[in-house]
């Protein structure tokens, strides 16, 4: 571990992955007997996103996209509350009326979650230039994936952050699919974070599936944000182990590059790495699971309660 990561137990980094992947899990086995909605999963991404997570302070804001789940459970944000979201359920955080595509949650500064690939890129220098107006402390940080890269919201995003001095943390998850088309058919370049150089603005590329990598680039990147109050751009190289959205049989996949990842499995590695640093014994990872997992059947339980909005609430926040 990296001596600056000294104040984050790296117990809880690997807490927050099983939490998340205990979820995702739940939500595949849901959608596979018709319970819960099929959704998008960020299975094999978990490291990306506690990793940058981790690094923020309790004031900056994030906009995200549709594979969204890991920054929000990094974040802080109620499995249950979040999973009877995604039921449509009166006990979500947005009352149901988001599912999972679309949630937001103020008191965790979660501004955006949006499934329309670049919108959170369109609106990040918005929050950041209010922040400045504003004299706020808090950064902006704007999760994306390597397709919305490939709009052309990408690049007057970067244009106007980089123009207006606007303190955006731009994290790309670079997980080698666009929906169903694999990056190295739509990407001109290996790795976004070269476009940055065009705008001026720093980047770095890191293993997005070692926990502690991604740990230490963020907290550089956005320290580096805080004090110039200018753009940084980190990609995390990380990959999607499981189909677009669910169910999804993956068969325009090469099996030989998803087992190539799947033997890097970030919580696996991450796991392995505590237990032969002497942070954790087989057993307590063990009973972290358990732990985890009994987290989850409470929030199941806890969303398939919670009642269905009532139809008065049709057509309310609908704006015409
Ligand atoms: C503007 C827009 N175009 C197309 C879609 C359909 N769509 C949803 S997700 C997705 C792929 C996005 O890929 P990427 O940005 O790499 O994110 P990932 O799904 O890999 O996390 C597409 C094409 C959409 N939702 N919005
Ligand atoms: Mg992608």
């Amino acid at each position: 571990m990296n001596p600056k990561q000294h104040e984050i137990d790296p117990r809880q980094l690997l807490q927050q992955m099983l939490l998340i992947r205990a979820y995702e899990e739940a939500i595949v086995a849901g959608s596979g007997t018709g319970k819960i909605p099929g959704t998008c999963t960020s299975v094999g991404q978990e490291a990306a996103a506690v990793g940058v997570v981790n690094a923020l302070a309790g004031d900056d804001l994030i906009l995200t996209n549709h594979r969204s789940a890991g920054h929000l459970l990094a974040r802080g944000a109620d499995p249950g509350r979040l999973l009877a979201e995604v039921m449509g359920r009166s006990d979500g955080y947005c009352r149901g009326h988001s599912g999972s595509l679309h949630i937001s949650v103020k008191e965790l500064g979660i501004v955006l979650t949006s499934t329309i690939v670049g919108a959170e890129l369109s609106l990040a220098p918005g929050v950041a230039l209010s922040q400045t107006m504003l004299n706020r402390p808090g950064i902006v940080v704007c999760f994306f994936g390597d397709g919305a890269a490939c709009e052309g919201s990408f690049h007057e995003s970067l244009n106007l952050a980089a123009l207006w001095n606007l303190p955006i943390l731009y994290v790309c998850e670079n997980n080698q699919w666009q929906a169903f088309v694999h990056r190295r058919e739509a990407t001109s370049r290996d790795h976004i974070a070269d476009w940055a150089a065009s705008y001026g603005i720093p980047a770095r590329t890191v293993d997005g599936n070692d926990v502690s990598a991604v740990l230490a680039a963020a907290q550089e990147a956005a320290a580096q944000v805080r004090e110039s109050g200018r753009p940084y751009l980190l990609e995390n190289w990380t990959y999607r182990t499981r189909g677009h959205f669910e169910p999804d049989d993956q068969a325009y996949v090469d099996p030989a590059e998803r087992e190539a990842w799947l033997a890097r499995d970030p919580i696996a590695m991450c796991r392995d790495c505590l237990i032969a640093d002497g942070h954790l014994t087989p057993a307590q990872a063990a009973a972290l699971a358990d732990k985890v997992a009994s987290r989850i059947a409470v929030a199941q339980s806890f969303a398939e309660a919670s009642p269905f909005p009532d139809v008065s609430e049709l057509t309310r926040n609908v704006y015409a």
